[in-house]
């Protein structure tokens, strides 16, 4: 197992749309377990394989309280539910520091692979319900920072870039 490295905005590479993953492997549960080992020493909710540069359709999440519940999706699909539509304060582990207001629906029904290659459903509410559409976009190739202004945008972008540059003086990246 490995901790990969995260990308963060504005890395182009975030913009890449992922490939679906044509057989669920040992190379594929091997990624898997580096995306949760990088995951949860992050910590994070959520990651998607794009945010490691690794342009498949994989996405890792655990919303609980002790990190006890690991979630694999492979080849996800999103059907909203419900026409609620609910804004909560959204973070990324590729946006760090900054927290934005995004909305979406709450409800949805995931469908997917686990990491046996076996298709599953999983009707998904709140923050679980958040997190899987957060971390589609990812696949998909948008950012949280795409819901926000371009004003509040391009001072993110300029806020990391800053701190790229300060990483980088100091041998970091
Ligand atoms: C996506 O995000 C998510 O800024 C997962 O400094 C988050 O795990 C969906 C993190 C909230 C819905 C609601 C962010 C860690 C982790 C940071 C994450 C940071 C350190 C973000
Ligand atoms: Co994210």
């Amino acid at each position: 197992m490995a901790i990969l490295d995260i990308l963060e905005f504005p890395d182009p590479r975030l913009r890449t749309v992922a490939k679906p993953v044509a057989t669920v492997d040992e190379r594929v549960r091997s990624m898997i377990a580096d995306m949760f080992e990088t995951m949860y020493a992050a910590p994070g909710i959520g990651l998607a394989a794009t945010q490691v540069n690794i342009h498949e359709r994989i996405i890792t999440i655990d919303v609980s309280e002790d990190k006890s519940e690991p979630l694999v999706f492979i080849n996800p699909e999103v059907e909203v539910l419900d026409g609620e539509p609910e804004t909560m304060q959204e973070g990324c582990l590729s946006v760090p520091g900054f927290y934005e207001d995004v909305t979406r629906i709450e409800h949805c029904l995931v469908r997917a692979l686990d990491k046996d290659g076996n298709p599953f459903e999983l009707e998904c509410r709140g923050l679980l319900a958040v997190c899987i559409q957060h971390e589609i976009d990812h696949l998909e190739g948008k950012l949280m920072v795409d819901y926000v202004s371009a004003f509040k945008r391009k001072r993110i972008k300029d806020k990391l870039e800053k701190k790229h540059k300060q990483e980088a003086k100091q041998g970091k990246r």
